[in-house]
């Protein structure tokens, strides 16, 4: 296991200079957020980032993310050449000794979250999700107001966006996904770059949009249709732990032996019952105990079936008065990555 850390580049607040002090911390996870999606990665830009995250004593192997253009997911006309820019992208990393990148297939909206400073009883705050909130809003009809939403969408655009996504279900998205990654696949074997989908969250569908990497079965599904330990996935325990049905335990052992994990994201949430019985959850510390999933059970299932990826302390908590990026500032993270590191020693030396 390589134990990286999130690293939204030069304007992040978070130096390279304190991550590197984080103890155990190998590299960074990091992207080019300049360029437009769907443009190509020219290898000059990737090469600087890499020497910026040389330089500091850290090495930049994984990137979060390359973004995929609504056109590929859409399945347009447009789609093939985009395809071909995602390929020189991934070529490009390949030169600069990338060997994964994670990436997701949720239309329009990325994660969803309906509070960013969720207050705990501890005086920390941390990001939520209460289905009461997100039920109650319809971006068809009214300007959607989540926090942290993508601003970079007009309401006329949204609008445009949504209207086109009427006639996608979750199987024309699958076989978009599919048409995708048979061009995509080839090159990464060939440049050694394995792809790593992150999982949808949270693990269902929202406004109507569909979402199909959220389970067991779906997951299942799409290795089964594109056959290669580089069509991976980014076990993200937050995100895939959000849908109860999900037994992450028995998912980290089974495709941790298929060598299809190439990305850990650990992350600890906490199920709150509501009167209604409808799902409130906020995420909480990294330790097992804090929080509903059995962060020990997932990394020891990973241990024992032989994991050797990357691996990330997932969104933390903002503690003793930072007022970080919600889900990434520096300290709960680090304690996160400590606990981790922790963990994974006395797994092995249980051995
Ligand atoms: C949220 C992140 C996601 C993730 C993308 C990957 O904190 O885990 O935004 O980076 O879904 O493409």
């Amino acid at each position: 296991m390589k134990m990286t850390f999130r690293w939204y580049g030069p304007k992040d607040p978070i130096t390279l200079d304190k991550i590197r002090q984080i103890p155990g911390m190998t590299g960074v996870v990091t992207a080019l957020y300049t360029i437009p999606v769907g443009e190509v990665w020219d290898l000059e830009s990737i090469l600087s980032l890499k020497k910026l995250v040389n330089d500091a004593g850290l090495e930049m192997e994984v990137i979060e993310s390359v973004p995929v253009h609504e056109e590929i997911k859409l399945g347009s006309a447009e789609r093939d050449r985009l395809i071909d820019n995602y390929c020189q992208t991934i070529r490009n990393l390949s030169k600069a000794g990338v060997k994964v990148v994670c990436y997701n297939f949720m239309p329009v909206f990325d994660w969803v979250r309906s509070e960013l400073k969720f207050v705990t009883a501890d005086g920390s705050n941390c990001l939520a999700y209460d289905q009461r909130t997100v039920d109650s809003l319809n971006p068809k009809k009214q300007a959607l107001s989540l926090p942290g939403w993508d601003e970079s969408y007009t309401k006329q655009e949204l609008d445009a966006l949504l209207k086109r996504y009427e006639d996608i279900d979750e199987e024309k998205l699958f076989d978009n996904m599919v048409y995708f990654l048979k061009k995509l696949i080839p090159v990464c074997e060939e440049c050694d770059v394995k792809m790593a989908v992150h999982p949808d969250d949270p693990p269902w569908s929202l406004f109507g949009l569909p979402r199909i990497i959220t389970s067991e079965e779906g997951i299942d599904k799409l290795f089964k249709a594109v056959d290669s330990k580089y069509n991976g996935i980014t076990l993200c325990t937050g995100s895939l732990g959000a849908s109860r049905g999900n037994d992450l335990v028995k998912m980290a052992a089974k495709y941790a032996a298929m060598g299809r994990v190439h990305f850990l994201h650990a992350r600890n949430i906490k199920f709150t019952e509501t009167e209604d019985n409808r799902l409130f959850f906020n995420e909480s510390p990294h330790p097992t105990e804090c929080g509903s999933l059995d962060i020990y059970g997932i990394l020891k299932a990973l241990h024992d079936n032989g994991f050797e990826g990357y691996t990330r302390p997932d969104h933390g908590r903002n503690i003793w008065g930072e007022d970080g990026k919600p889900g990434y500032g520096l300290y709960d993270r680090a304690l996160g990555a400590t606990y981790l590191f922790g963990l994974w020693e006395a797994i092995s030396k249980s051995k």
